[in-house]
């Protein structure tokens, strides 16, 4: 895309609504905050040289105190994330289901604002943790703000908000002790999940390669809940929210994540923040499953339990737009910090079900910003602003930046001319869907939610033989950092339930046998006065033999666009060889990067010099997607004397990478593991560039697992 059209796109109405928020100081005096102008910010105000410092210091107050007051609460589940600015496009008009503008107007670009996170862990801790990521969606729309707050697992742990602390206190560190930081491999999460069953969909997910992925922009986005399409009759019908990366969805290894923590720990943010300024702009298909009101109870399950997803066999995905990341924000702060995502801001057109969960949902994220932002204003901050005018009798509180005018700040008045005045539904004021309510009032949860067993199970069923042995290690891992064996044993035998070949593979790993049972009540998410029995988890059910579409198998597999590709090489490396390698993944929007034993510039056999992008001390293996090893006689003796060359490459090789060497780079090659697999379909030693680019596209040789734990790195 040519550089001017890239920028066109990039000034949207909320990024002009922005730019009047922006400040920027070059060529100008530093002043105080009542813009005087400053002469000396290094110094205090002094009863002499060497003197006491005066009160009178206003300059040393200010400074001091805007220092002191500068950190904000971070939020409570979600703290670590990263957020871009970008624009929403429509594919064609879906106006039988629904009035809202967004779905209807082909020709608008909506703004959005989408911050990605991981859940548990806090703001300083690493991209690479074991969790479920947030995917948030602020649409800028011309109706008012709609913000899509979801996971990228389609499922949730719980079923009711009414859980969500005790879910949230279970998997945060430990009240005591503070440990673990962003981790769930721990004993309280694992006493809490045994307990209450309802988290064992989600629980398999975060077990999955879905938890670690290789970049925000390679990962689905879900609404979770069912949601409510409203068109302009007044028809309603339920839908379910999907985001379809354009790279597919793609994993790193648990090994891999641990060391890119390490490595990186902000390889996620980097990542993100790196593809959109190189404009390898981060696209995301929003598909919709839609059900027609008359089949709510069609399903063998319930529609409003946020643990079940709708199989994509059963209901298809309906693409129906894109969206586009396409500008990094201007200051983390000011929009990543204080963007503020309510699932209560809705536009017509779109309404909530009765979800349990979305309806705690609905008071729990207004409730938090109040402390983290600290007033009922936060709407006033320029990222969260809407891009439409905004007009009521809400008045004063903390950090008021509007100036209403008139007399009147009540309604109905005639003082005011009545105004702001309400619109007519047909106008577009919003309107609830009016659902005929006929009920008890009562404290309990639905019988039709107390299936646990069939969805993890059809979860694990879907997945490929790699996929499952991942699972397995995960499950193994967190559970042999678990000190309590009856919390263990409570695990293997629900672990059990779902798949008995799962559930032997991770006793065989833990060394502890599967109970043959446990003490009941397993499902102890109920009052004390329910009827035990019937809110046991019902028996397994299998509606569907797999779901192919929740396998990464299956995902999309043809582009190499963004991804990280390392040259090794060193002074004198052949060119001639290398060229053709560059250019051809270059040219499909990969990158590659020169790793040279210094930084600075590398010469090729041609005594060219090329700017090396990061020399072998400061870099990893991990953080990059495939390995090329240059050819050169003197370039692969030079990389044969530091033996970081050799462990990157097994590395790589571990991690089931593509790896190409030319000619003498093999000398190098023969140093690691790689030497024993030369036969295997993602090692290229002087083939053609083209058979590299498409190992690389297929993100992984997974075959390889079967010999990868043999490889000491
Ligand atoms: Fe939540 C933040 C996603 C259930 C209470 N949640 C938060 C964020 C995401 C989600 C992506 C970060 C937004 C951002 O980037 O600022 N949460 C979910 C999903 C859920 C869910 C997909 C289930 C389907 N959440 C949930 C429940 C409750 C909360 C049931 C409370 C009853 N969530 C919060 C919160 C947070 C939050 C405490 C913390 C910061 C914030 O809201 O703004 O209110």
């Amino acid at each position: 895309m040519e550089k001017e059209e890239k920028n066109a796109k990039k000034d949207s109405k909320k990024i002009k609504d922005l730019s009047a928020s922006y400040k920027d100081g070059s060529n100008k005096p530093l002043t105080t905050n009542q813009g005087l102008k400053v002469n000396d910010t290094n110094n205090s105000l002094k009863s002499g040289e060497r003197g006491s410092t005066l009160l009178e210091d206003f300059l040393l107050r200010e400074k001091i105190n805007n220092f002191d007051h500068e950190r904000i609460p971070e939020r409570i589940v979600h703290a670590r994330g990263s957020a871009a600015h970008g624009y929403f496009e429509l594919y064609d008009s879906i106006e039988e289901y629904t009035k809202a503008g967004i779905f209807t107007d082909t020709k608008r670009k909506t703004p959005v604002f989408v911050r990605f996170s991981t859940v548990a862990g806090s703001k300083g801790s690493p991209d690479l943790a074991r969790d479920v990521r947030g995917f948030a969606v602020k649409f800028y729309t011309e109706e008012g703000t709609w913000d899509l707050v979801g996971n990228n697992m389609p499922i949730f742990f719980i079923q009711d908000a009414m859980k969500f602390p005790d879910l949230i206190h279970s998997v945060k560190p430990e009240p005591n002790k503070e440990i673990p930081q962003a981790a769930s491999a721990h004993d309280t999460f694992y006493d809490f999940v045994s307990l209450t069953t309802e988290t064992l969909h989600n629980h398999i997910w975060a077990m999955s390669d879905r938890a670690i992925p290789r970049s925000y922009r390679m990962m689905e986005g879900f609404g979770i809940h069912t949601f409510r399409l409203i068109n302009k009759e007044g028809k309603s019908h339920f839908v379910k929210f999907h985001w379809k990366p354009k790279l597919g969805v793609h994993s790193v290894t648990w090994d891999e994540a641990v060391k890119i923590n390490g490595a990186d720990s902000d390889f996620h943010r980097r990542d993100l923040w790196d593809a959109i300024e190189a404009g390898e702009y981060p696209e995301w298909e929003l598909g919709l499953q839609i059900i027609p009101q008359e089949d709510e109870h069609k399903f063998d399950f319930d529609l409003l339990d946020a643990t079940k997803l709708i199989p994509e066999e059963m209901v298809p995905v309906k693409i129906v737009g894109k969206m586009t990341l396409n500008k990094n924000p201007e200051n983390f702060f000011a929009e990543t910090e204080q963007v503020a995502f309510l699932p209560g801001h809705i536009v017509p057109g779109i309404d909530f079900s009765n979800d349990p969960l979305l309806q705690g949902r609905l008071f729990s994220y207004r409730d938090t910003q109040l402390s983290r932002l600290g007033s009922v204003n936060f709407h006033q901050i320029p990222i969260n602003r809407p891009v439409v005018n905004t007009h009521n009798n809400q008045r004063d509180g903390h950090m008021q930046m509007d100036i209403p005018k008139g007399q009147t700040a009540y309604f109905p008045n005639s003082l005011g001319g009545g105004c702001p005045y309400l619109s007519k539904i047909a106008e577009g004021g919003f309107d609830s869907y009016e659902e005929r309510i006929d009920a008890k009032k009562i404290r309990t949860r639905s019988e039709s939610f107390s299936d646990h067993f069939s969805q993890p199970a059809l979860f694990y069923r879907s997945l490929a033989s790699w996929e499952k042995n991942h699972v397995a290690n995960a499950y193994t891992f967190e559970l042999g950092k678990c000190m309590h064996k009856h919390i263990q044993q409570r695990m293997l035998w629900l672990i059990q339930q779902i798949d008995e070949d799962l559930a032997k593979k991770v006793s065989d790993g833990l060394g502890i046998d599967i109970p043959d049972d446990i003490e009941r009540p397993i499902n102890q998410a109920i009052g004390a006065d329910a009827d035990v029995d019937k809110h046991q988890p019902g028996p397994k059910k299998i509606y569907l033999d797999s779901s192919p579409a929740l396998s990464q198998a299956n995902t999309k597999f043809d582009s190499v666009a963004t991804r990280q590709i390392a040259a090794l090489v060193a002074d004198g490396f052949n060119m001639d060889a290398f060229k053709p390698v560059k250019e051809l993944l270059e040219k499909e929007g990969a990158m590659v990067k020169l790793i040279a034993p210094t930084g600075g510039t590398v010469l090729c056999n041609h005594d060219t010099e090329h700017e090396v992008d990061a020399s072998i001390m400061t870099t990893e293996s991990v953080l990059y997607d495939a390995v090329y090893v240059a050819g050169g006689e003197e370039s692969v003796e030079k990389l044969l004397k530091n033996s970081k060359y050799i462990k990157f490459i097994n590395e790589a090789f571990k991690h089931c990478k593509a790896i190409a060497a030319d000619k003498e780079g093999e000398k190098l090659i023969d140093t690691s593991y790689v030497k024993e697999y030369k036969d295997d379909q993602a090692v290229f030693i002087n083939k053609k560039p083209k058979a590299f680019r498409d190992a690389i596209a297929k993100h992984r040789n997974w075959d390889r697992m079967e010999v990868t734990d043999s490889i000491p790195v």
